[in-house]
């Protein structure tokens, strides 16, 4: 994706920041407790594989915190915000 495409997909997700490269997007989910970051995590986890897309994430106690980007690419794609907004459903 190009810097306009970028821009562009930001839009359909707001809670997630644009690194200052560009090449990746990352946001801090917090959870009431553990076991619903965990189930979150394993929600999540089913929907990478689906997509055959994997985040770069973190777990610490309730807190996740993930980064996402296309290693093959190099940089963000399609995929990249596809996920994101899948994250964003299951988090809501
Ligand atoms: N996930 C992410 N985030 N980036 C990739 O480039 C990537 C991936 N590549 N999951 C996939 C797997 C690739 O290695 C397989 C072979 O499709």
């Amino acid at each position: 994706m190009n810097a306009d495409d970028i821009k562009q997909a930001m839009n359909g997700v707001r809670a997630w920041n644009l690194a200052a490269d560009g090449r990746s997007i990352s946001r801090t989910f917090k959870f009431p407790d553990f076991i619903a970051a965990f189930g979150f995590m394993t929600r999540s986890a089913l929907i990478a594989e689906k997509l055959d897309h994997h985040p770069d994430w973190s777990n610490v106690y309730r807190t996740v915190a993930i980064t996402l980007t296309t290693h093959d690419a190099k940089g963000l794609t399609e995929l990249d915000f596809s996920l994101a907004a899948a994250m964003d459903r299951l988090a809501a």
